[in-house]
Protein backbone atom coordinates (compact mmCIF):
# COMPACT_ATOMS: atom_id res chain seq x y z
CA UNK A 1 0.00 0.00 0.00
CA UNK A 2 1.80 3.12 -0.93
CA UNK A 3 0.30 7.18 -0.74
CA UNK A 4 0.96 9.44 -3.78
CA UNK A 5 2.83 12.36 -1.78
CA UNK A 6 3.27 14.15 -4.77
CA UNK A 7 -0.49 13.81 -5.54
CA UNK A 8 -1.39 14.78 -2.04
CA UNK A 9 1.24 17.66 -1.89
CA UNK A 10 -0.55 19.09 -5.26
CA UNK A 11 -4.18 18.71 -3.84
CA UNK A 12 -3.31 20.82 -0.88
CA UNK A 13 -1.73 23.55 -2.74
CA UNK A 14 -5.04 23.80 -4.98
CA UNK A 15 -7.15 23.74 -1.87
CA UNK A 16 -4.98 26.30 -0.36
CA UNK A 17 -6.09 28.53 -3.21
CA UNK A 18 -9.09 28.85 -2.37
CA UNK A 19 -8.57 31.85 -0.11
CA UNK A 20 -9.85 35.10 1.11
CA UNK A 21 -6.32 36.11 1.99
CA UNK A 22 -3.00 36.23 -0.58
CA UNK A 23 -0.79 33.35 -0.35
CA UNK A 24 1.04 31.94 2.18
CA UNK A 25 -1.95 33.03 4.49
CA UNK A 26 -5.11 31.33 3.81
CA UNK A 27 -9.03 32.89 4.93
CA UNK A 28 -11.45 30.33 4.20
CA UNK A 29 -14.70 31.25 6.61
CA UNK A 30 -17.78 28.94 6.52
CA UNK A 31 -20.05 29.37 3.76
CA UNK A 32 -17.84 32.18 1.92
CA UNK A 33 -17.79 31.88 -1.97
CA UNK A 34 -14.40 30.38 -1.04
CA UNK A 35 -15.53 27.96 1.34
CA UNK A 36 -18.32 26.61 -1.17
CA UNK A 37 -15.64 26.74 -4.00
CA UNK A 38 -13.21 24.40 -1.56
CA UNK A 39 -16.45 22.24 -1.06
CA UNK A 40 -16.88 22.01 -4.75
CA UNK A 41 -13.29 20.87 -5.54
CA UNK A 42 -13.35 18.00 -2.35
CA UNK A 43 -16.39 16.96 -3.55
CA UNK A 44 -15.09 16.66 -7.16
CA UNK A 45 -12.11 14.63 -5.92
CA UNK A 46 -14.58 12.23 -3.95
CA UNK A 47 -16.82 11.78 -6.57
CA UNK A 48 -14.07 10.95 -9.18
CA UNK A 49 -12.77 8.63 -6.41
CA UNK A 50 -15.72 6.69 -6.81
CA UNK A 51 -17.24 7.40 -2.99
CA UNK A 52 -20.65 7.94 -2.95
CA UNK A 53 -20.95 12.06 -1.36
CA UNK A 54 -23.90 13.41 0.52
CA UNK A 55 -24.10 16.36 2.64
CA UNK A 56 -26.27 17.16 5.41
CA UNK A 57 -27.94 20.49 6.08
CA UNK A 58 -25.50 22.32 8.02
CA UNK A 59 -22.96 21.52 4.78
CA UNK A 60 -21.03 18.51 6.91
CA UNK A 61 -19.93 16.08 3.99
CA UNK A 62 -19.69 12.32 3.94
CA UNK A 63 -17.80 10.11 1.10
CA UNK A 64 -18.63 6.77 1.62
CA UNK A 65 -16.53 3.67 0.23
CA UNK A 66 -18.79 1.21 0.75
CA UNK A 67 -18.04 -2.04 2.51
CA UNK A 68 -18.92 -5.25 2.16
CA UNK A 69 -21.17 -5.29 4.67
CA UNK A 70 -22.94 -2.15 4.75
CA UNK A 71 -25.21 -2.89 6.91
CA UNK A 72 -22.17 -3.06 9.68
CA UNK A 73 -21.38 0.46 11.40
CA UNK A 74 -18.67 2.36 9.16
CA UNK A 75 -15.50 3.77 10.20
CA UNK A 76 -14.74 7.11 9.84
CA UNK A 77 -12.15 9.82 8.93
CA UNK A 78 -11.86 13.07 8.02
CA UNK A 79 -11.78 17.13 9.53
CA UNK A 80 -12.43 20.39 7.92
CA UNK A 81 -11.21 23.15 5.30
CA UNK A 82 -12.83 25.98 6.82
CA UNK A 83 -9.74 28.53 8.32
CA UNK A 84 -9.53 31.62 10.24
CA UNK A 85 -8.85 34.65 8.75
CA UNK A 86 -4.99 35.22 7.82
CA UNK A 87 -3.93 31.27 9.01
CA UNK A 88 -2.21 29.01 7.17
CA UNK A 89 -2.89 25.90 4.77
CA UNK A 90 -2.52 22.40 6.56
CA UNK A 91 -4.83 22.91 9.64
CA UNK A 92 -7.79 20.65 9.15
CA UNK A 93 -6.91 20.49 5.17
CA UNK A 94 -4.67 17.13 6.09
CA UNK A 95 -6.85 15.29 7.52
CA UNK A 96 -9.46 15.96 5.16
CA UNK A 97 -6.93 15.01 1.90
CA UNK A 98 -4.45 13.09 3.99
CA UNK A 99 -7.93 10.77 4.95
CA UNK A 100 -9.23 10.43 1.11
CA UNK A 101 -5.34 9.11 -0.17
CA UNK A 102 -5.79 6.96 2.64
CA UNK A 103 -8.86 5.60 1.42
CA UNK A 104 -7.29 5.91 -2.31
CA UNK A 105 -4.26 4.08 -1.49
CA UNK A 106 -6.08 1.15 0.44
CA UNK A 107 -8.16 0.85 -2.92
CA UNK A 108 -5.27 0.72 -5.17
CA UNK A 109 -3.83 -2.23 -2.90
CA UNK A 110 -7.05 -4.24 -3.71
CA UNK A 111 -8.14 -3.97 0.75
CA UNK A 112 -11.81 -4.45 0.56
CA UNK A 113 -13.72 -3.49 3.76
CA UNK A 114 -15.77 -5.33 5.38
CA UNK A 115 -17.49 -1.89 6.92
CA UNK A 116 -17.19 0.88 4.89
CA UNK A 117 -14.84 3.40 5.16
CA UNK A 118 -15.98 7.16 5.36
CA UNK A 119 -14.59 10.68 4.82
CA UNK A 120 -16.04 13.55 6.39
CA UNK A 121 -15.52 17.06 6.10
CA UNK A 122 -17.37 19.20 8.93
CA UNK A 123 -18.58 22.30 8.40
CA UNK A 124 -17.44 25.55 10.29
CA UNK A 125 -14.70 23.60 12.55
CA UNK A 126 -13.21 27.79 13.34
CA UNK A 127 -15.73 29.56 15.76
CA UNK A 128 -14.68 32.47 13.36
CA UNK A 129 -18.58 32.83 12.01
CA UNK A 130 -20.50 31.95 14.18
CA UNK A 131 -19.12 32.34 17.37
CA UNK A 132 -19.07 28.35 18.57
CA UNK A 133 -16.52 25.75 17.07
CA UNK A 134 -17.11 22.36 15.58
CA UNK A 135 -20.59 23.71 14.94
CA UNK A 136 -20.95 20.69 12.11
CA UNK A 137 -19.69 18.18 14.10
CA UNK A 138 -21.59 19.36 17.42
CA UNK A 139 -24.86 18.63 15.56
CA UNK A 140 -23.77 15.15 13.71
CA UNK A 141 -22.85 14.49 17.58
CA UNK A 142 -26.16 15.84 18.98
CA UNK A 143 -24.00 17.77 21.43
CA UNK A 144 -26.00 20.85 19.79
CA UNK A 145 -29.76 20.87 19.15
CA UNK A 146 -30.71 22.34 16.20
CA UNK A 147 -33.10 24.79 18.16
CA UNK A 148 -29.88 26.30 19.87
CA UNK A 149 -27.73 26.04 16.49
CA UNK A 150 -30.91 28.28 14.80
CA UNK A 151 -30.12 31.06 17.51
CA UNK A 152 -26.90 31.64 16.03
CA UNK A 153 -25.98 34.86 13.90
CA UNK A 154 -22.69 35.88 12.16
CA UNK A 155 -21.29 39.11 13.06
CA UNK A 156 -23.29 40.52 10.08
CA UNK A 157 -26.43 39.44 11.78
CA UNK A 158 -27.59 36.93 9.22
CA UNK A 159 -28.58 33.80 11.44
CA UNK A 160 -27.06 30.79 10.53
CA UNK A 161 -30.61 29.27 8.64
CA UNK A 162 -30.14 32.23 6.21
CA UNK A 163 -26.52 32.08 5.71
CA UNK A 164 -26.34 28.08 5.32
CA UNK A 165 -29.26 28.06 2.42
CA UNK A 166 -27.73 31.45 0.26
CA UNK A 167 -24.80 28.60 0.22
CA UNK A 168 -26.99 25.68 -0.72
CA UNK A 169 -27.66 24.21 2.14
CA UNK A 170 -31.22 23.32 2.36
CA UNK A 171 -33.14 20.42 4.54
CA UNK A 172 -33.88 20.64 8.17
CA UNK A 173 -30.93 20.76 11.07
CA UNK A 174 -33.19 18.00 13.11
CA UNK A 175 -31.91 15.72 10.38
CA UNK A 176 -28.14 16.44 11.28
CA UNK A 177 -28.17 14.25 14.44
CA UNK A 178 -26.12 10.98 13.01
CA UNK A 179 -28.27 7.67 14.27
CA UNK A 180 -26.77 5.57 17.88
CA UNK A 181 -23.80 3.59 16.61
CA UNK A 182 -23.40 4.83 12.92
CA UNK A 183 -19.49 4.62 13.86
CA UNK A 184 -17.80 1.66 14.82
CA UNK A 185 -14.66 4.22 15.46
CA UNK A 186 -13.37 7.19 14.11
CA UNK A 187 -9.35 9.02 13.33
CA UNK A 188 -8.89 12.66 12.44
CA UNK A 189 -5.32 12.60 10.79
CA UNK A 190 -4.22 16.35 11.72
CA UNK A 191 -1.34 18.52 12.57
CA UNK A 192 -0.11 18.70 16.05
CA UNK A 193 -0.14 22.66 16.23
CA UNK A 194 2.45 22.54 18.80
CA UNK A 195 6.06 22.55 18.50
CA UNK A 196 6.58 18.78 20.80
CA UNK A 197 6.82 16.49 17.60
CA UNK A 198 9.32 18.25 15.29
CA UNK A 199 11.76 19.41 18.76
CA UNK A 200 11.69 15.66 19.64
CA UNK A 201 12.21 14.89 16.10
CA UNK A 202 9.09 11.96 16.39
CA UNK A 203 7.19 11.57 13.24
CA UNK A 204 3.87 10.98 14.68
CA UNK A 205 2.03 11.58 17.97
CA UNK A 206 -1.49 9.51 18.74
CA UNK A 207 -3.73 11.19 20.64
CA UNK A 208 -4.41 9.97 24.24
CA UNK A 209 -6.90 12.85 25.47
CA UNK A 210 -7.82 16.41 23.74
CA UNK A 211 -8.46 19.29 26.57
CA UNK A 212 -11.27 20.81 27.80
CA UNK A 213 -12.21 23.95 26.04
CA UNK A 214 -14.50 26.90 26.98
CA UNK A 215 -14.91 30.26 26.17
CA UNK A 216 -17.40 33.48 27.05
CA UNK A 217 -18.40 36.58 25.81
CA UNK A 218 -17.73 39.34 28.52
CA UNK A 219 -19.56 42.94 28.15
CA UNK A 220 -18.07 46.07 30.08
CA UNK A 221 -20.57 48.89 30.35
CA UNK A 222 -18.75 52.13 31.86
CA UNK A 223 -19.48 55.60 31.58
CA UNK A 224 -17.99 57.37 28.80
CA UNK A 225 -17.24 60.73 27.95
CA UNK A 226 -14.94 63.49 26.82
CA UNK A 227 -11.40 62.14 27.28
CA UNK A 228 -10.04 65.65 28.30
CA UNK A 229 -12.67 67.14 30.21
CA UNK A 230 -13.91 64.58 32.32
CA UNK A 231 -11.52 63.97 35.57
CA UNK A 232 -9.70 61.20 36.58
CA UNK A 233 -11.52 60.20 39.63
CA UNK A 234 -15.18 60.92 37.92
CA UNK A 235 -14.22 57.65 35.20
CA UNK A 236 -15.71 54.66 34.71
CA UNK A 237 -13.46 53.69 31.59
CA UNK A 238 -14.84 50.15 30.18
CA UNK A 239 -11.04 49.55 28.51
CA UNK A 240 -9.28 49.63 31.40
CA UNK A 241 -11.81 47.28 33.57
CA UNK A 242 -11.15 45.32 30.80
CA UNK A 243 -7.85 45.22 30.76
CA UNK A 244 -7.86 44.16 34.58
CA UNK A 245 -9.92 41.41 33.64
CA UNK A 246 -7.32 40.08 30.97
CA UNK A 247 -4.45 40.18 33.06
CA UNK A 248 -6.38 38.58 35.40
CA UNK A 249 -7.18 35.77 32.73
CA UNK A 250 -2.94 34.91 32.77
CA UNK A 251 -2.85 35.23 36.21
CA UNK A 252 -5.65 32.47 36.79
CA UNK A 253 -4.22 30.58 34.47
CA UNK A 254 -0.56 30.74 35.76
CA UNK A 255 -1.76 30.50 39.00
CA UNK A 256 -2.71 26.63 38.63
CA UNK A 257 1.08 25.79 38.61
CA UNK A 258 -0.44 22.97 35.59
CA UNK A 259 0.97 23.55 32.00
CA UNK A 260 -2.05 22.18 30.73
CA UNK A 261 -3.92 25.12 31.84
CA UNK A 262 -4.27 28.03 29.29
CA UNK A 263 -6.19 30.92 28.72
CA UNK A 264 -6.62 34.07 26.95
CA UNK A 265 -8.70 37.19 25.27
CA UNK A 266 -8.60 36.74 21.63
CA UNK A 267 -10.77 39.10 20.60
CA UNK A 268 -10.85 42.99 21.95
CA UNK A 269 -13.84 45.30 20.45
CA UNK A 270 -13.70 48.63 22.27
CA UNK A 271 -16.07 51.40 21.94
CA UNK A 272 -17.09 54.32 20.46
CA UNK A 273 -13.21 53.66 19.24
CA UNK A 274 -12.04 57.48 19.36
CA UNK A 275 -8.87 58.60 20.70
CA UNK A 276 -10.18 61.24 22.57
CA UNK A 277 -13.18 59.61 24.09
CA UNK A 278 -13.01 57.47 26.97
CA UNK A 279 -14.16 53.84 26.33
CA UNK A 280 -17.90 53.23 27.71
CA UNK A 281 -18.01 49.43 26.26
CA UNK A 282 -15.47 46.80 25.66
CA UNK A 283 -16.75 43.15 24.26
CA UNK A 284 -13.96 40.57 25.21
CA UNK A 285 -14.13 36.67 23.89
CA UNK A 286 -12.05 34.71 26.66
CA UNK A 287 -11.20 31.30 25.70
CA UNK A 288 -9.73 29.07 28.95
CA UNK A 289 -8.48 24.82 28.90
CA UNK A 290 -7.65 22.72 30.71
CA UNK A 291 -6.84 18.96 29.95
CA UNK A 292 -8.48 19.01 33.64
CA UNK A 293 -12.48 19.73 33.84
CA UNK A 294 -12.59 20.65 36.72
CA UNK A 295 -9.10 23.18 37.03
CA UNK A 296 -10.39 24.63 34.25
CA UNK A 297 -13.93 26.05 35.90
CA UNK A 298 -11.58 26.55 38.73
CA UNK A 299 -9.79 29.18 36.62
CA UNK A 300 -13.44 30.50 35.52
CA UNK A 301 -14.59 30.90 39.05
CA UNK A 302 -11.62 33.06 39.91
CA UNK A 303 -11.92 35.11 36.86
CA UNK A 304 -15.12 35.42 37.25
CA UNK A 305 -14.88 36.93 41.37
CA UNK A 306 -12.23 39.23 40.17
CA UNK A 307 -14.92 40.68 37.54
CA UNK A 308 -16.95 41.18 40.61
CA UNK A 309 -14.52 43.34 42.33
CA UNK A 310 -13.53 45.23 39.21
CA UNK A 311 -17.36 46.14 38.75
CA UNK A 312 -17.74 47.43 42.37
CA UNK A 313 -14.45 49.40 42.39
CA UNK A 314 -15.11 50.72 38.78
CA UNK A 315 -18.48 51.37 38.65
CA UNK A 316 -18.88 49.07 35.67
CA UNK A 317 -21.09 46.37 35.45
CA UNK A 318 -19.83 43.00 33.46
CA UNK A 319 -22.21 40.87 31.96
CA UNK A 320 -20.65 37.18 31.01
CA UNK A 321 -22.36 35.02 28.24
CA UNK A 322 -21.31 31.22 27.87
CA UNK A 323 -20.75 30.32 24.44
CA UNK A 324 -19.06 26.56 25.30
CA UNK A 325 -17.69 24.63 27.89
CA UNK A 326 -16.64 21.37 27.18
CA UNK A 327 -15.57 18.04 28.69
CA UNK A 328 -12.01 16.53 27.73
CA UNK A 329 -12.36 13.68 25.16
CA UNK A 330 -10.66 10.75 26.17
CA UNK A 331 -9.27 8.58 23.14
CA UNK A 332 -10.24 5.06 22.40
CA UNK A 333 -7.79 2.23 23.33
CA UNK A 334 -9.39 0.30 20.14
CA UNK A 335 -8.49 3.00 18.17
CA UNK A 336 -5.48 3.91 19.63
CA UNK A 337 -4.16 0.75 19.19
CA UNK A 338 -4.98 0.52 15.89
CA UNK A 339 -2.29 3.08 15.40
CA UNK A 340 -0.29 2.03 17.31
CA UNK A 341 0.01 -1.02 15.75
CA UNK A 342 0.20 0.61 12.16
CA UNK A 343 2.96 2.16 13.07
CA UNK A 344 4.41 -0.29 14.64
CA UNK A 345 4.25 -2.54 11.05
CA UNK A 346 5.38 0.38 9.55
CA UNK A 347 8.30 1.18 11.70
CA UNK A 348 7.62 4.33 12.51
CA UNK A 349 8.27 5.97 15.76
CA UNK A 350 5.60 7.64 17.90
CA UNK A 351 4.55 9.33 20.82
CA UNK A 352 1.55 9.13 23.00
CA UNK A 353 0.40 13.17 23.65
CA UNK A 354 -2.25 15.39 24.68
CA UNK A 355 -4.31 17.71 22.21
CA UNK A 356 -4.23 21.33 23.61
CA UNK A 357 -6.27 22.20 20.67
CA UNK A 358 -9.72 21.05 20.32
CA UNK A 359 -10.94 19.22 16.85
CA UNK A 360 -14.18 17.38 15.74
CA UNK A 361 -12.63 14.55 17.39
CA UNK A 362 -13.67 16.16 20.76
CA UNK A 363 -17.36 15.69 19.43
CA UNK A 364 -16.88 12.40 17.87
CA UNK A 365 -15.78 10.98 20.44
CA UNK A 366 -19.00 11.23 22.53
CA UNK A 367 -20.90 9.07 19.68
CA UNK A 368 -17.93 6.37 18.63
CA UNK A 369 -14.25 5.13 19.67
CA UNK A 370 -12.54 7.83 18.77
CA UNK A 371 -8.60 8.85 18.43
CA UNK A 372 -6.30 11.39 16.45
CA UNK A 373 -2.66 11.43 15.11
CA UNK A 374 -0.33 14.41 14.73
CA UNK A 375 1.90 15.02 12.13
CA UNK A 376 4.85 17.41 13.54
CA UNK A 377 4.42 21.32 12.18
CA UNK A 378 7.33 23.17 11.73
CA UNK A 379 8.13 25.67 14.77
CA UNK A 380 4.39 24.13 15.77
CA UNK A 381 3.62 27.52 14.18
CA UNK A 382 -0.54 27.10 13.51
CA UNK A 383 -3.21 29.34 12.57
CA UNK A 384 -0.81 31.92 11.21
CA UNK A 385 0.80 31.52 7.30
CA UNK A 386 3.77 30.09 8.41
CA UNK A 387 2.00 27.31 9.29
CA UNK A 388 4.17 24.22 7.43
CA UNK A 389 3.74 20.70 7.20
CA UNK A 390 6.53 18.56 5.05
CA UNK A 391 5.24 16.42 2.98
CA UNK A 392 7.05 13.70 3.71
CA UNK A 393 6.06 13.42 6.99
CA UNK A 394 2.16 14.03 5.61
CA UNK A 395 2.46 11.30 3.51
CA UNK A 396 3.78 9.46 6.58
CA UNK A 397 0.83 10.26 8.64
CA UNK A 398 -1.81 9.02 5.68
CA UNK A 399 0.30 5.85 5.66
CA UNK A 400 -0.47 5.10 9.03
CA UNK A 401 -4.02 6.19 9.12
CA UNK A 402 -4.61 3.88 5.96
CA UNK A 403 -3.33 0.68 8.11
CA UNK A 404 -5.22 1.51 10.89
CA UNK A 405 -8.54 2.36 8.87
CA UNK A 406 -8.01 -1.07 7.44
CA UNK A 407 -7.50 -2.49 10.91
CA UNK A 408 -10.85 -1.26 11.89
CA UNK A 409 -12.69 -1.71 8.79
CA UNK A 410 -11.91 -5.40 8.62
O1 LIG B 1 -9.19 26.59 18.61
C1 LIG B 1 -8.90 25.42 18.36
O2 LIG B 1 -8.39 24.71 19.20
C2 LIG B 1 -9.15 24.85 16.99
O3 LIG B 1 -8.01 25.02 16.21
N1 LIG B 1 -10.27 25.49 16.34
MN1 LIG C 1 -7.83 25.62 13.77
MN1 LIG D 1 -8.10 22.11 13.01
Amino acid sequence: MTIDQDRLTSELETLSAFSDAPAPAVTRIVFTDADRRARAYIKDLCGSAGLQVREDAVGNSFARWAGEDETLPAVGTGSHIDAIPHSGRYDGTVGVLGGLEAILSLRRSGFLPRRSIELLMFTSEEPTRFGIGCLGSRLLSGNLSAASARTLKDNDGRTLDEVRMAAGFHGSLEDAKLPHGYYHAFIELHIEQGPLLEQQRIPLGIVSSIAAPASFRIVIEGEGGHAGAVLMPDRHDAFLAAAEVALEVEAAARSTGAIDTVGTVGVCEVFPGAVNSIPSRVVLMLDARDTDEQRRDSILDSIRNHCERVSRERGVTIDWTLINADSPAVSSPMVMEALTNACRTQRVDFQIMVSRAYHDSLFMSRIAPTAMLFVPCAKGYSHRPGEYAAPDDIARGAAVLASALAELAT
